[in-house]
């Protein structure tokens, strides 16, 4: 078994320590820190969200592979965070009302601050008002919102409109992700734009930016 496989089965166990050291170990065999984070500890919680689909797994479970996981990103977060030196902008960025899940919105927080964006990051389940009290605070121009179940994505749409009636959506964009996302339903809410995952992320917000 190679260490990108090690570190997966890892995640499935919902052992950090292990998730944490084989990070390390396959950080001192050279490998890429994307590489790492796609093939191994993305994989891992991917195989976790299909049997937990599957029901062949239940919830302690799948809080067990996010520990796992959280630890593994805490020791490959240096890599990842190859800082900028000047900040390249304010971005407000939090999971909305309703959803727990924070980890893809972590790993978009690390790659943002990893690319020179300074962030606010307002955390889980929060309020849409917030978002907007924040960007108006700090003087973001950019609010990313993240969403992973069904459920919440309305939230989203909620906050698009709250931006609205507020009459700042030509100063403030909204930028939406998540797994059951797409660019079709980004587009159907109203948001400015649309990210598949944290690397397209950085992309597209440096293009808001222009
Ligand atoms: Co939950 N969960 N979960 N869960 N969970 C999913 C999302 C689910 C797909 C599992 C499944 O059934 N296969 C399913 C949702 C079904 C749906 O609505 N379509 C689900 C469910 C049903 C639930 C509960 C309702 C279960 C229950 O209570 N019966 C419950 C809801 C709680 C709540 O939020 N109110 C629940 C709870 C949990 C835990 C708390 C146990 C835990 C979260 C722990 C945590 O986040 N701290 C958890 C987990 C871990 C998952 C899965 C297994 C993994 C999610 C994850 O972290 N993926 C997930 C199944 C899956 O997605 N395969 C599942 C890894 C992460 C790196 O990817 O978050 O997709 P992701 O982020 C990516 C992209 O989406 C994107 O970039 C990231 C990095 O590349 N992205 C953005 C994300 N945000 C972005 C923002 C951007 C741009 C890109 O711009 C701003």
């Amino acid at each position: 078994m190679n260490i990108l496989q090690k570190l997966s089965e890892a995640i499935q166990q919902g052992d950090d320590r292990l998730a944490a050291s084989a990070t390390q170990k396959a950080i001192e065999q050279q490998l890429q820190a994307a590489e790492i984070l796609n093939n191994g500890l993305i994989a891992g919680m991917d195989i976790i969200g299909q049997r937990f689909r599957d029901m062949e797994i239940f919830l302690p479970d799948v809080l067990m592979a996010a520990r796992a996981m959280h630890a593994g990103m805490d020791v490959l977060k240096p890599l990842l965070l190859q800082a900028g030196v000047e900040s390249r902008g304010k971005i407000i960025l939090g999971t909305v009302k309703g959803d727990l899940h924070d980890i893809g919105k972590n790993l978009v927080a690390i790659m943002l601050k990893g690319a020179g964006f300074e962030i606010f990051d307002l955390g889980v389940d929060v309020e849409a008002g917030r978002f907007i009290d924040a960007a108006v605070k700090e003087k973001a121009s950019i609010i990313g919102l993240s969403a992973l179940l069904t459920t919440t994505m309305p939230a989203m749409k909620e906050i698009i409109d709250l931006l609205k009636e507020r009459g700042l959506s030509d100063q403030i964009k909204i930028i939406v992700g998540g797994a059951p996302l797409s660019q079709e339903s980004a587009n159907t809410m109203g948001a400015n734009s649309y990210a598949k995952d944290a690397a397209s992320a950085v992309e597209t917000i440096k293009a808001m930016m222009v």
